[in-house]
Protein backbone atom coordinates (compact mmCIF):
# COMPACT_ATOMS: atom_id res chain seq x y z
CA UNK A 1 0.00 0.00 0.00
CA UNK A 2 1.55 3.07 -1.28
CA UNK A 3 1.07 5.23 1.87
CA UNK A 4 0.69 8.30 1.89
CA UNK A 5 -0.89 8.38 -1.40
CA UNK A 6 0.69 11.06 -3.54
CA UNK A 7 -2.49 11.79 -5.37
CA UNK A 8 -6.05 10.79 -5.85
CA UNK A 9 -4.91 8.36 -9.16
CA UNK A 10 -3.06 6.47 -6.58
CA UNK A 11 -5.27 5.66 -4.02
CA UNK A 12 -7.98 4.97 -6.56
CA UNK A 13 -5.65 2.32 -7.68
CA UNK A 14 -5.52 0.80 -4.49
CA UNK A 15 -8.85 1.06 -3.68
CA UNK A 16 -9.38 -1.18 -6.61
CA UNK A 17 -6.88 -3.73 -5.59
CA UNK A 18 -8.88 -3.83 -2.40
CA UNK A 19 -12.62 -4.43 -4.45
CA UNK A 20 -13.47 -1.04 -2.88
CA UNK A 21 -13.50 0.54 -6.44
CA UNK A 22 -16.48 0.27 -8.91
CA UNK A 23 -15.48 1.79 -12.82
CA UNK A 24 -18.22 2.60 -14.56
CA UNK A 25 -17.33 2.66 -18.51
CA UNK A 26 -21.15 3.00 -19.52
CA UNK A 27 -22.43 6.88 -20.29
CA UNK A 28 -23.77 8.02 -17.02
CA UNK A 29 -25.57 11.50 -17.27
CA UNK A 30 -24.28 14.68 -15.21
CA UNK A 31 -27.94 15.85 -14.94
CA UNK A 32 -29.71 13.69 -11.91
CA UNK A 33 -28.05 10.00 -13.08
CA UNK A 34 -24.50 10.87 -11.58
CA UNK A 35 -26.39 11.98 -8.60
CA UNK A 36 -29.17 8.94 -8.10
CA UNK A 37 -26.02 5.72 -8.35
CA UNK A 38 -24.10 7.74 -5.76
CA UNK A 39 -27.10 8.72 -3.42
CA UNK A 40 -27.61 4.87 -4.08
CA UNK A 41 -24.60 3.55 -3.04
CA UNK A 42 -24.14 5.86 0.25
CA UNK A 43 -27.35 4.19 1.17
CA UNK A 44 -27.21 0.52 0.24
CA UNK A 45 -23.37 1.23 1.64
CA UNK A 46 -24.07 2.34 5.34
CA UNK A 47 -20.71 2.71 5.74
CA UNK A 48 -19.71 -0.88 5.75
CA UNK A 49 -16.58 -2.36 3.73
CA UNK A 50 -17.65 -3.96 0.69
CA UNK A 51 -16.63 -7.16 2.21
CA UNK A 52 -17.98 -6.69 4.81
CA UNK A 53 -21.70 -6.17 2.84
CA UNK A 54 -21.18 -2.43 1.79
CA UNK A 55 -21.39 -0.63 -1.53
CA UNK A 56 -17.43 0.46 -3.35
CA UNK A 57 -16.79 4.21 -4.26
CA UNK A 58 -17.03 4.75 -7.89
CA UNK A 59 -15.56 6.28 -10.65
CA UNK A 60 -17.37 7.33 -13.85
CA UNK A 61 -15.16 6.97 -17.27
CA UNK A 62 -18.13 8.70 -19.64
CA UNK A 63 -19.59 11.46 -18.95
CA UNK A 64 -22.47 12.45 -20.80
CA UNK A 65 -21.23 15.37 -23.22
CA UNK A 66 -17.89 15.68 -21.15
CA UNK A 67 -15.66 13.04 -23.04
CA UNK A 68 -12.37 14.24 -21.44
CA UNK A 69 -13.28 14.02 -17.75
CA UNK A 70 -14.38 11.65 -15.08
CA UNK A 71 -16.10 12.35 -12.19
CA UNK A 72 -15.44 10.05 -8.95
CA UNK A 73 -17.25 9.92 -5.29
CA UNK A 74 -18.45 7.78 -2.33
CA UNK A 75 -14.59 7.84 -1.42
CA UNK A 76 -14.67 8.80 1.79
CA UNK A 77 -17.74 6.95 2.81
CA UNK A 78 -16.42 3.93 5.13
CA UNK A 79 -14.04 3.35 7.34
CA UNK A 80 -11.67 1.29 5.67
CA UNK A 81 -11.15 3.76 2.84
CA UNK A 82 -10.88 6.65 4.92
CA UNK A 83 -8.30 4.08 7.27
CA UNK A 84 -6.13 3.29 3.83
CA UNK A 85 -6.14 6.80 3.15
CA UNK A 86 -4.47 7.61 6.45
CA UNK A 87 -2.05 4.63 7.01
CA UNK A 88 -3.74 2.20 9.47
CA UNK A 89 -1.77 -1.00 9.64
CA UNK A 90 -4.91 -2.99 9.54
CA UNK A 91 -7.90 -1.00 7.85
CA UNK A 92 -10.28 -3.95 7.92
CA UNK A 93 -10.41 -3.77 11.35
CA UNK A 94 -9.91 0.06 11.81
CA UNK A 95 -12.37 1.86 13.85
CA UNK A 96 -14.23 5.51 13.92
CA UNK A 97 -12.12 5.94 17.19
CA UNK A 98 -8.67 4.73 15.90
CA UNK A 99 -9.03 7.22 13.09
CA UNK A 100 -9.65 10.00 15.97
CA UNK A 101 -6.68 8.72 17.71
CA UNK A 102 -4.86 9.07 14.05
CA UNK A 103 -6.57 12.50 13.61
CA UNK A 104 -4.90 13.92 17.12
CA UNK A 105 -1.83 12.70 16.37
CA UNK A 106 -1.50 14.20 13.24
CA UNK A 107 -2.52 17.44 14.73
CA UNK A 108 0.04 17.26 17.28
CA UNK A 109 2.96 16.41 15.04
CA UNK A 110 2.37 18.88 12.17
CA UNK A 111 5.52 19.11 8.87
CA UNK A 112 5.31 22.01 7.29
CA UNK A 113 4.62 21.88 3.31
CA UNK A 114 7.14 21.69 0.29
CA UNK A 115 6.23 24.26 -2.71
CA UNK A 116 7.18 22.86 -5.95
CA UNK A 117 7.59 24.68 -8.79
CA UNK A 118 5.01 24.79 -11.11
CA UNK A 119 6.62 22.94 -14.15
CA UNK A 120 6.44 20.06 -11.21
CA UNK A 121 3.06 20.73 -10.38
CA UNK A 122 0.24 18.11 -11.93
CA UNK A 123 -2.54 20.49 -11.66
CA UNK A 124 -0.45 23.54 -14.01
CA UNK A 125 -0.88 20.86 -17.10
CA UNK A 126 -3.42 23.06 -18.64
CA UNK A 127 -4.46 26.82 -17.89
CA UNK A 128 -7.40 29.35 -18.79
CA UNK A 129 -7.14 32.84 -17.80
CA UNK A 130 -9.95 34.98 -17.77
CA UNK A 131 -12.50 35.12 -20.23
CA UNK A 132 -11.54 32.18 -21.31
CA UNK A 133 -12.53 30.39 -18.28
CA UNK A 134 -16.31 28.46 -18.70
CA UNK A 135 -17.06 26.72 -15.54
CA UNK A 136 -19.84 24.67 -17.92
CA UNK A 137 -16.66 23.29 -19.23
CA UNK A 138 -16.59 20.83 -16.07
CA UNK A 139 -18.81 18.17 -15.56
CA UNK A 140 -20.47 19.57 -12.34
CA UNK A 141 -23.29 16.99 -11.71
CA UNK A 142 -27.01 18.20 -10.46
CA UNK A 143 -26.95 16.05 -7.79
CA UNK A 144 -30.41 16.08 -6.48
CA UNK A 145 -33.42 17.28 -8.18
CA UNK A 146 -34.55 20.35 -6.55
CA UNK A 147 -31.06 21.44 -6.20
CA UNK A 148 -30.87 25.00 -6.79
CA UNK A 149 -27.95 24.74 -9.57
CA UNK A 150 -25.62 22.61 -10.96
CA UNK A 151 -22.91 21.77 -8.00
CA UNK A 152 -19.18 22.26 -8.74
CA UNK A 153 -17.70 22.29 -5.66
CA UNK A 154 -19.36 19.41 -3.03
CA UNK A 155 -16.04 17.23 -2.39
CA UNK A 156 -13.07 19.64 -2.77
CA UNK A 157 -10.77 22.40 -0.53
CA UNK A 158 -11.42 26.29 -0.42
CA UNK A 159 -7.91 28.14 0.63
CA UNK A 160 -7.65 31.54 2.09
CA UNK A 161 -5.76 33.90 3.78
CA UNK A 162 -5.72 35.77 6.90
CA UNK A 163 -4.69 39.48 5.62
CA UNK A 164 -3.32 39.93 8.84
CA UNK A 165 -1.33 37.22 9.95
CA UNK A 166 -0.98 34.99 6.56
CA UNK A 167 -2.33 32.18 8.47
CA UNK A 168 -3.79 29.34 5.45
CA UNK A 169 -7.11 28.33 6.00
CA UNK A 170 -9.08 25.44 4.09
CA UNK A 171 -12.30 24.52 4.30
CA UNK A 172 -15.38 22.82 2.77
CA UNK A 173 -17.68 24.97 1.83
CA UNK A 174 -20.03 24.07 -1.19
CA UNK A 175 -20.65 26.36 -4.03
CA UNK A 176 -22.38 26.06 -7.28
CA UNK A 177 -22.29 27.22 -10.95
CA UNK A 178 -24.52 30.47 -11.80
CA UNK A 179 -22.33 31.58 -14.55
CA UNK A 180 -19.52 30.83 -16.91
CA UNK A 181 -17.61 32.49 -14.43
CA UNK A 182 -19.02 32.90 -11.08
CA UNK A 183 -20.14 30.28 -8.33
CA UNK A 184 -21.73 31.25 -5.12
CA UNK A 185 -21.59 29.09 -2.01
CA UNK A 186 -23.48 29.16 1.62
CA UNK A 187 -20.89 31.03 3.56
CA UNK A 188 -21.87 30.18 7.44
CA UNK A 189 -20.76 32.81 9.78
CA UNK A 190 -18.17 31.22 12.61
CA UNK A 191 -17.12 28.75 9.81
CA UNK A 192 -13.14 29.94 9.19
CA UNK A 193 -13.55 30.97 5.52
CA UNK A 194 -16.37 32.73 5.55
CA UNK A 195 -15.19 34.67 9.17
CA UNK A 196 -12.58 35.86 7.41
CA UNK A 197 -14.37 37.05 4.70
CA UNK A 198 -17.34 38.58 6.47
CA UNK A 199 -14.60 39.87 9.35
CA UNK A 200 -11.67 41.31 7.44
CA UNK A 201 -11.68 41.51 4.04
CA UNK A 202 -15.51 42.66 3.26
CA UNK A 203 -15.32 45.25 6.66
CA UNK A 204 -11.95 46.81 4.52
CA UNK A 205 -13.81 46.75 1.06
CA UNK A 206 -11.50 44.60 -0.13
CA UNK A 207 -11.89 41.16 -2.38
CA UNK A 208 -10.89 37.86 -0.76
CA UNK A 209 -8.69 35.71 -2.93
CA UNK A 210 -9.96 32.33 -2.83
CA UNK A 211 -8.40 28.98 -4.42
CA UNK A 212 -10.36 25.90 -4.94
CA UNK A 213 -8.67 22.35 -5.31
CA UNK A 214 -11.09 19.81 -6.73
CA UNK A 215 -9.57 16.49 -6.34
CA UNK A 216 -6.77 16.60 -4.39
CA UNK A 217 -5.34 13.81 -2.78
CA UNK A 218 -7.45 11.96 -0.74
CA UNK A 219 -6.14 12.49 3.17
CA UNK A 220 -6.37 16.91 1.43
CA UNK A 221 -10.12 16.29 0.80
CA UNK A 222 -10.64 14.84 4.55
CA UNK A 223 -9.10 17.43 6.51
CA UNK A 224 -10.51 20.03 4.56
CA UNK A 225 -13.65 19.02 6.89
CA UNK A 226 -12.17 18.63 9.92
CA UNK A 227 -12.16 21.15 12.54
CA UNK A 228 -8.54 22.41 12.69
CA UNK A 229 -8.35 25.21 15.15
CA UNK A 230 -8.01 29.02 13.71
CA UNK A 231 -4.05 29.82 13.24
CA UNK A 232 -3.33 26.36 12.06
CA UNK A 233 -2.70 25.36 8.57
CA UNK A 234 -4.51 22.33 7.45
CA UNK A 235 -1.37 22.01 5.54
CA UNK A 236 0.93 21.20 8.37
CA UNK A 237 -1.97 18.95 9.69
CA UNK A 238 -1.83 17.23 6.46
CA UNK A 239 1.22 16.96 6.48
CA UNK A 240 1.87 15.48 10.15
CA UNK A 241 -1.24 12.82 8.49
CA UNK A 242 1.03 11.93 5.57
CA UNK A 243 4.34 11.89 8.42
CA UNK A 244 5.77 13.42 4.99
CA UNK A 245 5.75 17.10 3.79
CA UNK A 246 2.09 18.02 1.13
CA UNK A 247 3.55 19.07 -1.99
CA UNK A 248 2.21 22.13 -2.96
CA UNK A 249 2.21 25.09 -5.36
CA UNK A 250 1.32 28.48 -5.76
CA UNK A 251 -1.44 29.59 -7.65
CA UNK A 252 -1.53 31.41 -11.14
CA UNK A 253 -3.25 34.62 -9.86
CA UNK A 254 -2.56 35.06 -6.25
CA UNK A 255 -0.27 33.91 -3.55
CA UNK A 256 -2.45 31.16 -2.22
CA UNK A 257 -0.98 27.23 -2.00
CA UNK A 258 -3.09 24.34 -3.28
CA UNK A 259 -2.07 20.60 -3.84
CA UNK A 260 0.34 20.16 -6.56
CA UNK A 261 -1.37 16.87 -7.18
CA UNK A 262 -4.85 18.15 -8.01
CA UNK A 263 -7.06 17.15 -10.62
CA UNK A 264 -8.79 21.01 -11.19
CA UNK A 265 -8.16 24.53 -9.66
CA UNK A 266 -10.50 27.24 -9.75
CA UNK A 267 -8.58 30.65 -8.85
CA UNK A 268 -10.53 34.17 -8.36
CA UNK A 269 -11.56 36.40 -6.09
CA UNK A 270 -15.16 36.96 -3.66
CA UNK A 271 -15.71 40.61 -3.74
CA UNK A 272 -17.20 42.89 -1.01
CA UNK A 273 -20.69 43.60 -0.92
CA UNK A 274 -21.99 41.64 -3.87
CA UNK A 275 -24.59 39.02 -3.12
CA UNK A 276 -26.32 36.58 -5.71
CA UNK A 277 -29.26 33.72 -4.55
CA UNK A 278 -27.73 30.54 -4.23
CA UNK A 279 -29.25 27.29 -2.90
CA UNK A 280 -31.24 25.52 -2.28
CA UNK A 281 -29.38 22.12 -1.52
CA UNK A 282 -29.82 19.12 -0.39
CA UNK A 283 -27.72 19.09 2.80
CA UNK A 284 -26.01 16.28 5.39
CA UNK A 285 -28.66 16.48 7.84
CA UNK A 286 -30.67 14.52 4.93
CA UNK A 287 -32.84 16.90 3.95
CA UNK A 288 -33.58 20.03 1.33
CA UNK A 289 -33.55 22.90 4.52
CA UNK A 290 -31.62 25.77 3.13
CA UNK A 291 -33.74 27.89 1.57
CA UNK A 292 -32.59 30.23 -1.57
CA UNK A 293 -30.62 33.18 -0.03
CA UNK A 294 -28.37 35.82 -0.64
CA UNK A 295 -24.74 34.95 -0.87
CA UNK A 296 -21.26 35.90 -1.49
CA UNK A 297 -19.54 35.08 -5.05
CA UNK A 298 -16.73 33.17 -6.39
CA UNK A 299 -15.92 35.13 -9.62
CA UNK A 300 -13.76 32.80 -11.45
CA UNK A 301 -9.50 34.63 -12.51
CA UNK A 302 -8.15 30.90 -14.18
CA UNK A 303 -8.82 27.41 -14.01
CA UNK A 304 -6.03 24.70 -14.06
CA UNK A 305 -6.39 21.42 -14.62
CA UNK A 306 -4.62 17.70 -14.97
CA UNK A 307 -4.77 15.93 -18.49
CA UNK A 308 -8.05 13.93 -18.36
CA UNK A 309 -9.27 15.47 -15.18
CA UNK A 310 -11.25 14.05 -12.48
CA UNK A 311 -13.63 15.93 -10.54
CA UNK A 312 -14.44 14.74 -6.35
CA UNK A 313 -18.21 15.28 -5.86
CA UNK A 314 -20.26 14.45 -2.45
CA UNK A 315 -23.91 13.80 -2.30
CA UNK A 316 -25.12 14.25 0.82
CA UNK A 317 -28.49 13.22 2.19
CA UNK A 318 -29.49 10.37 4.24
CA UNK A 319 -26.95 8.07 6.07
CA UNK A 320 -24.06 6.96 5.75
CA UNK A 321 -22.31 9.24 2.98
CA UNK A 322 -18.91 10.76 2.94
CA UNK A 323 -19.95 14.37 5.05
CA UNK A 324 -21.30 11.66 7.93
CA UNK A 325 -18.05 9.53 7.98
CA UNK A 326 -15.09 12.48 7.24
CA UNK A 327 -16.83 15.04 9.37
CA UNK A 328 -17.81 12.57 12.04
CA UNK A 329 -14.54 11.50 12.75
CA UNK A 330 -12.63 15.15 12.82
CA UNK A 331 -15.31 16.48 15.13
CA UNK A 332 -15.30 13.93 17.46
CA UNK A 333 -11.50 13.49 17.85
CA UNK A 334 -11.28 17.91 18.66
CA UNK A 335 -14.27 17.57 21.27
CA UNK A 336 -12.69 14.61 22.64
CA UNK A 337 -9.45 16.67 23.08
CA UNK A 338 -11.25 19.38 23.97
CA UNK A 339 -12.87 17.49 26.89
CA UNK A 340 -9.27 16.38 28.30
CA UNK A 341 -7.87 20.10 28.09
CA UNK A 342 -10.90 20.69 30.16
CA UNK A 343 -10.61 17.83 32.50
CA UNK A 344 -13.36 15.89 31.84
CA UNK A 345 -13.16 12.32 32.67
CA UNK A 346 -14.12 11.50 28.80
CA UNK A 347 -14.07 8.00 27.77
CA UNK A 348 -15.50 8.23 24.17
CA UNK A 349 -16.99 10.66 21.72
CA UNK A 350 -18.80 9.47 18.35
CA UNK A 351 -20.26 12.09 16.29
CA UNK A 352 -22.95 9.15 14.71
CA UNK A 353 -22.39 8.69 10.86
CA UNK A 354 -26.16 7.09 11.18
CA UNK A 355 -27.63 9.97 11.98
CA UNK A 356 -25.85 12.19 9.50
CA UNK A 357 -23.68 13.80 12.26
CA UNK A 358 -26.49 15.11 13.83
CA UNK A 359 -26.22 13.34 17.82
CA UNK A 360 -22.90 13.60 19.01
CA UNK A 361 -22.79 11.09 22.33
CA UNK A 362 -20.18 11.61 24.88
CA UNK A 363 -19.46 9.01 27.46
CA UNK A 364 -18.28 9.33 30.86
CA UNK A 365 -17.35 9.40 34.13
CA UNK A 366 -19.80 11.35 36.77
CA UNK A 367 -17.66 12.66 39.63
CA UNK A 368 -19.83 15.65 40.08
CA UNK A 369 -23.60 16.87 39.57
CA UNK A 370 -24.40 18.35 36.03
CA UNK A 371 -21.75 16.77 34.77
CA UNK A 372 -23.99 16.82 31.08
CA UNK A 373 -24.46 20.77 31.68
CA UNK A 374 -20.32 21.15 32.30
CA UNK A 375 -19.79 19.28 28.94
CA UNK A 376 -21.77 20.94 26.92
CA UNK A 377 -19.87 24.32 28.19
CA UNK A 378 -16.55 22.52 26.90
CA UNK A 379 -18.66 21.21 23.47
CA UNK A 380 -20.14 24.86 22.95
CA UNK A 381 -16.65 26.40 22.49
CA UNK A 382 -16.58 24.54 19.10
CA UNK A 383 -18.30 26.36 16.49
CA UNK A 384 -18.99 23.44 14.31
CA UNK A 385 -21.36 22.30 17.37
CA UNK A 386 -23.53 24.87 15.44
CA UNK A 387 -24.31 21.53 13.05
CA UNK A 388 -25.40 19.24 15.60
CA UNK A 389 -28.45 19.09 16.74
CA UNK A 390 -28.87 16.69 19.76
CA UNK A 391 -26.04 15.98 22.49
CA UNK A 392 -26.82 12.50 24.41
CA UNK A 393 -24.33 12.49 27.28
CA UNK A 394 -24.00 8.59 29.04
CA UNK A 395 -22.05 6.79 31.95
CA UNK A 396 -19.12 4.79 30.21
CA UNK A 397 -20.59 1.76 30.19
CA UNK A 398 -22.37 2.69 27.33
CA UNK A 399 -20.71 2.09 23.84
CA UNK A 400 -21.00 5.26 21.79
CA UNK A 401 -19.90 3.43 18.37
CA UNK A 402 -22.74 0.82 18.64
CA UNK A 403 -26.36 2.92 17.70
CA UNK A 404 -28.42 0.49 18.94
CA UNK A 405 -26.70 0.75 22.53
CA UNK A 406 -27.16 4.14 21.97
CA UNK A 407 -30.89 4.42 20.89
CA UNK A 408 -31.72 1.93 24.02
CA UNK A 409 -29.56 3.99 26.42
CA UNK A 410 -31.17 7.40 25.22
CA UNK A 411 -34.81 5.79 26.04
CA UNK A 412 -34.24 4.42 28.78
CA UNK A 413 -31.84 6.78 31.12
CA UNK A 414 -32.53 10.31 29.93
CA UNK A 415 -35.68 11.25 32.32
CA UNK A 416 -38.47 13.28 30.71
CA UNK A 417 -38.24 16.29 33.25
CA UNK A 418 -34.82 16.53 34.79
CA UNK A 419 -32.90 15.08 31.60
CA UNK A 420 -33.95 16.99 28.78
CA UNK A 421 -32.15 20.61 28.11
CA UNK A 422 -32.87 23.10 25.21
CA UNK A 423 -30.23 25.49 24.41
CA UNK A 424 -30.17 28.84 22.82
CA UNK A 425 -26.58 29.05 21.04
CA UNK A 426 -25.88 30.00 17.63
CA UNK A 427 -27.99 28.19 15.52
CA UNK A 428 -27.89 26.08 11.77
CA UNK A 429 -29.87 27.41 8.81
CA UNK A 430 -29.71 23.79 7.84
CA UNK A 431 -31.63 22.48 10.71
CA UNK A 432 -34.84 20.98 9.24
CA UNK A 433 -37.18 20.96 12.46
CA UNK A 434 -36.24 24.78 12.72
CA UNK A 435 -38.98 26.51 11.39
CA UNK A 436 -38.06 29.12 7.81
CA UNK A 437 -37.38 32.32 9.96
CA UNK A 438 -35.08 30.23 12.74
CA UNK A 439 -33.20 29.06 10.32
CA UNK A 440 -32.44 32.80 8.41
CA UNK A 441 -31.67 34.14 11.88
CA UNK A 442 -29.29 31.17 12.84
CA UNK A 443 -31.73 31.18 16.32
CA UNK A 444 -32.46 27.02 15.66
CA UNK A 445 -32.59 25.86 19.38
CA UNK A 446 -30.46 22.40 20.18
CA UNK A 447 -31.20 19.31 22.87
CA UNK A 448 -29.08 17.98 25.23
CA UNK A 449 -30.33 14.66 26.32
CA UNK A 450 -28.49 14.06 30.24
CA UNK A 451 -27.80 10.15 30.32
CA UNK A 452 -25.83 10.19 33.17
CA UNK A 453 -27.23 8.31 36.24
CA UNK A 454 -28.18 11.47 38.93
CA UNK A 455 -24.75 10.86 40.92
CA UNK A 456 -26.98 11.77 44.13
CA UNK A 457 -28.96 8.17 43.71
CA UNK A 458 -27.63 5.57 46.23
CA UNK A 459 -26.21 3.06 43.97
CA UNK A 460 -28.69 0.20 44.43
CA UNK A 461 -31.40 2.74 42.95
CA UNK A 462 -29.52 2.56 39.54
CA UNK A 463 -30.82 -0.22 37.89
CA UNK A 464 -28.53 -3.14 36.85
CA UNK A 465 -28.20 -3.15 32.69
CA UNK A 466 -29.52 -6.83 31.84
CA UNK A 467 -27.00 -7.89 29.65
CA UNK A 468 -25.09 -10.90 28.64
CA UNK A 469 -21.91 -9.37 29.96
CA UNK A 470 -23.08 -7.43 32.72
CA UNK A 471 -26.05 -9.84 34.20
CA UNK A 472 -24.09 -13.32 34.39
CA UNK A 473 -21.49 -14.32 37.05
CA UNK A 474 -18.10 -14.58 34.67
CA UNK A 475 -17.97 -18.04 35.30
CA UNK A 476 -21.48 -18.65 33.66
CA UNK A 477 -20.41 -16.32 30.81
CA UNK A 478 -17.09 -18.40 30.31
CA UNK A 479 -18.86 -21.32 30.66
CA UNK A 480 -21.75 -20.75 28.34
CA UNK A 481 -19.19 -19.34 25.57
CA UNK A 482 -16.90 -22.17 25.74
CA UNK A 483 -19.73 -25.08 25.50
CA UNK A 484 -21.30 -22.54 22.40
CA UNK A 485 -20.33 -24.72 19.82
CA UNK A 486 -20.99 -28.15 21.44
CA UNK A 487 -24.74 -26.62 21.88
CA UNK A 488 -25.03 -26.67 18.15
CA UNK A 489 -25.22 -22.88 18.30
CA UNK A 490 -22.73 -20.49 15.83
C1 LIG B 1 -19.25 17.36 1.59
C2 LIG B 1 -19.16 18.47 2.59
C3 LIG B 1 -19.72 19.71 2.32
C4 LIG B 1 -19.67 20.74 3.25
N1 LIG B 1 -20.21 21.95 2.93
C5 LIG B 1 -20.14 22.97 3.81
C6 LIG B 1 -20.66 24.25 3.48
O1 LIG B 1 -21.20 24.47 2.40
N2 LIG B 1 -20.56 25.25 4.36
C7 LIG B 1 -19.96 25.06 5.58
O2 LIG B 1 -19.86 26.02 6.35
N3 LIG B 1 -19.45 23.85 5.94
C8 LIG B 1 -19.52 22.80 5.08
N4 LIG B 1 -19.02 21.57 5.42
C9 LIG B 1 -18.42 21.38 6.75
C10 LIG B 1 -17.02 21.99 6.79
O3 LIG B 1 -16.25 21.47 5.76
C11 LIG B 1 -16.32 21.71 8.13
O4 LIG B 1 -17.06 22.32 9.15
C12 LIG B 1 -14.88 22.23 8.13
O5 LIG B 1 -14.34 22.09 9.40
C13 LIG B 1 -14.81 23.68 7.73
O6 LIG B 1 -13.47 24.14 7.74
P1 LIG B 1 -13.06 25.35 8.69
O7 LIG B 1 -13.04 24.75 10.08
O8 LIG B 1 -11.71 25.71 8.19
O9 LIG B 1 -14.07 26.42 8.52
C14 LIG B 1 -19.06 20.52 4.49
C15 LIG B 1 -18.48 19.28 4.77
C16 LIG B 1 -18.53 18.26 3.83
C17 LIG B 1 -17.90 16.93 4.15
MN1 LIG C 1 -9.78 25.43 9.09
Amino acid sequence: MPYPYSDLREFLEDLKKEGELAEVDAEVDWNLEVGAITRRLSEMGMGRSVKAGGTPAVIFNKIKGYPDYRICAVTHSNVKRVAMMSGHPDPDKATLDDLQDIFLEAMDNPIKPVVVSKKDAPCKENKVFGDDCNLYDLPAPMIHDGDGGRYLCTFHLVSQKDPDTGWTNWGMYRAMIHDRRTMGGIMIPYQQGPSLYFEKYEPRNEPMPFAIAIAPDPLSLFYATCPVPAGVSEMDVIGGARKKPLEVVQCETCDLLVPASSEIVIEGVIPPKVRVHEGPFGEYTGYRASGRALQPVYVVKAITYRNNPILTMSNMGVPVDDCDIACGIGWAAKYKRDLQRDNVPVKSVNVMPEASTNLLVISTKTPYPRMAQRIMATVFTNPVSQFISSFLIVNEDVDVFDPVKVLHALVTRVHPENGVHVYHQTGNPLAPYGSLEERLSLTAPQILYDGTWPVDWPKLNVPPLSSFKTIYPEETQNKVLKRWKEYGLK
